[in-house]
């Protein structure tokens, strides 16, 4: 998977194909990162990337052509990728839409400035547009990283052999368990016992009851998109009937 990043803040997005996870998948081939400067495709002395709106108005318009000639000059260099433009008017971003992104050849991703982007640049060279939620942010670039670094740990081989993306929170519909580490026991708090028991079926049995627990107390909402399993309507049902004993004998 290649990631290129068009922005007029390359300096901004660099350090972080230095690091963790982006930074090691990077150094063992599995990806590859570059930017793009959008002020190197900008003619005249002052190298302007923006200018007044047409009819009017405050803010600036990111100028069409340095932002199409960069677009052009990624999709020279990696014509199997998509050019995804990011925008808070664009499709909201979701674990689903990272899964659907990890299985690209690459990706170009296009940080709009100012108050947008020429209509005609996005109507003409953008394949998708993606929002990271409904808030606005004076650029693109934090959102591109945000897309990056959900979707790098989804590419096969991008975490480490140890690690695995498929047991990660939102994966199958579910807050991730509770987790716990040494020491044993922590300003008078200890670690459940089922966890040092070496019991593995218990110890997965706790996890799931853990990740109901916890999607049910902070997530509920994520219950309407969830399939369940058997073993989870018997985790559920087994705690509609200790609820009914409480009632009752309240
Ligand atoms: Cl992708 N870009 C900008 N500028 N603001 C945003 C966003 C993206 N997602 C949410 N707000």
């Amino acid at each position: 998977m290649n990631f290129t990043v068009l922005t007029i803040f390359p300096e901004l997005i660099q350090p972080f194909f230095f690091h963790g996870i982006i930074g090691k998948a990077i150094e063992n081939s599995i990806l590859s990162a570059s930017t793009m400067d959008i002020r190197d495709f900008a003619k005249g002395k002052h190298r302007v990337t923006d200018d007044r709106p047409y009819g009017g108005g405050c803010g600036m318009v990111m100028k069409p052509e340095p932002l199409a000639g960069a677009i052009r000059a990624a999709k020279e260099k990696t014509p199997q990728s998509s050019v995804i433009h990011l925008t808070p008017q664009g499709r909201p971003f979701s674990q689903k839409v990272a899964r659907e992104l990890a299985v690209l050849d690459g990706m170009i991703l296009v940080c709009g400035r100012y108050e947008g982007v020429d209509e005609r640049v996005c109507q003409g060279l953008i394949d998708d547009e993606i929002s990271i939620g409904d808030y606005v942010l004076t650029g693109g670039e934090l959102a591109a990283l945000v897309v990056i670094e959900a979707v790098a740990r989804l590419v096969p081989g991008a975490l480490g052999g140890d690690q695995s993306a498929e047991k990660d929170t939102f994966e199958d519909g579910l807050i991730e368990h509770a987790h716990y580490t040494r020491p044993d026991e922590f300003e008078g708090d200890k670690v459940p016992g089922v966890l040092l028991s070496g019991n593995h079926a218990e110890i997965e049995k706790w996890r799931l009851e853990s990740s109901l627990k916890r999607t049910f107390l902070k997530r509920p909402d994520l219950f309407k998109e969830k399939k369940l399993s058997k073993q989870e309507k018997e985790i559920l049902e087994k705690w509609r009937e200790q609820i009914r004993q409480i009632i009752e004998r309240g």
